[in-house]
């Protein structure tokens, strides 16, 4: 097990990880439990991905400010110094970007074999992240096909993947064969995020921020709104298993990259998030109350789900099968897509 050594690290390192535990909820302790060699650098390139997705989010930016800002922040955050503050004050993560020099001063060191697969990555997923805060079709009406939802999923999501992957691989701490397939590493995105936007349907709906794809949720209700009135419960909740069906394609591919990484304390940053995805899939399965509110599992839950992600593939996969098994149970004969949620459980039980 490695622990982190905050006498040791410079000042402002320390302020990173502050960030880093400010920032996130569920990436921060995996991330300091890191190798020494990974530490760093996994942190900071979370740390400025997390400062792309606050800028991004932030409905009070206008998008003169905005465009730039996502385009360029490879070019940010070279500037010794800056700092961004024009966040709204409600943006829950602006403390980060009002203190941004402190990841500057911290990446500056990084090594550039790391620094470059960072800098990649900010790059495209800025871009990508530009294009779609410009589209004005989005902007209005929300994603409308499943390969734009899957292409926005890839730019938020897939593209951390492959960042990922190419450090630990550099590193080698990862099987180079992963680099071959690199529709593993877009899964172990996909399902992060589509898990995310499935779960937050909600809380998006009232920032007037709409992932699920048009394409799946017109076959259910005409208009986005009536998802969210109770007298369509049970139309939304047949919605809701065609996006659970949609993000369950993606697990036997999930458990097919873990058994590339060849370290404990990676397999562990990699796996923990996976096995909470397919429990928190199993938690929102014909759930009514993700119209209502915002689910989450248990601590309770999460601690038992931890230990075991953290001991082999073996076992990791078996929480996989005991979900899966979960959802097949609570699959609906009277839900349209009945037969082929009970043939994906069917096919990702045969995987494991
Ligand atoms: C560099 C660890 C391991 C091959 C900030 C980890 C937000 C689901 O938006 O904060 O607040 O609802 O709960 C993470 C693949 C990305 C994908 C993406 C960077 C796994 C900026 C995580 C994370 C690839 C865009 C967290 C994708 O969501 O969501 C590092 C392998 C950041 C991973 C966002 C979402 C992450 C996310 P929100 P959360
Ligand atoms: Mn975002
Ligand atoms: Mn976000
Ligand atoms: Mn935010
Ligand atoms: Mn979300
Ligand atoms: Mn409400």
């Amino acid at each position: 097990v490695f622990e982190r050594n905050p006498e040791k690290e410079a000042p402002t390192l320390r302020e990173c990880f502050k960030y880093l535990d400010l920032t996130s909820r569920s990436f921060s302790a995996v991330i300091q439990e890191l190798n020494p060699d990974m530490l760093v650098p996994i942190a900071l390139f979370y740390l400025v991905l997390r400062g792309l997705d606050t800028i991004e989010d932030d409905m009070t930016i206008d998008l003169k400010t905005k465009e730039p800002l996502l385009r360029h922040f490879n070019d940010k955050m070279k500037i010794e110094g800056w700092t961004f503050t024009e966040n709204g004050p409600n943006e829950k993560d602006r403390e980060l970007l009002v203190h941004f020099d402190v990841v500057i001063a911290e990446l500056n060191k990084v090594g550039k074999n790391y620094y470059d697969i960072i800098e990649d990555i900010t790059i495209k997923m800025g871009n990508g992240m530009a294009d779609y805060a410009l589209n004005a079709e989005f902007n209005e009406n929300g994603i409308q096909t499943i390969d734009q939802y899957e292409e926005y999923c890839h730019y938020v999501a897939g593209l951390v993947g492959d960042g990922l992957t190419r450090l630990f691989v550099e590193g080698k701490y990862a099987n180079p064969a992963l680099l071959e397939r690199p529709e593993l590493t877009e899964s172990m995105g996909q399902f992060l995020q589509k898990t995310n936007i499935i779960r937050d349907v909600h809380e998006d709906y009232h920032d007037k921020r709409r992932f699920w794809p048009k394409d799946i949720w017109s076959k259910y209700v005409d208009n986005w709104d009536d998802l969210f009135k109770p007298e369509n419960r049970e139309k939304a909740l047949n919605c809701s298993s065609e996006m659970v069906l949609n993000s369950l394609k993606h697990a036997d591919e999930c458990l097919f990259y873990m058994a590339g990484i060849k370290e404990q304390s990676v397999f562990n940053f990699v796996a923990i998030p996976q096995v909470m995805a397919i429990a928190t899939i199993e938690l929102i399965f014909r759930n009514p109350a993700i119209f209502e509110r915002n689910v989450k599992i248990t601590k309770g839950d999460a601690c038992a789900l931890m230990i075991k992600a953290t001991q082999n593939l073996r076992v990791a996969s078996g929480v996989f099968k005991d979900y899966v098994r979960k959802i097949a149970k609570k699959n609906d004969p009277r839900d349209p897509n009945f037969l082929e949620i009970s043939a994906a459980c069917g096919r990702i039980e045969q995987f494991i």
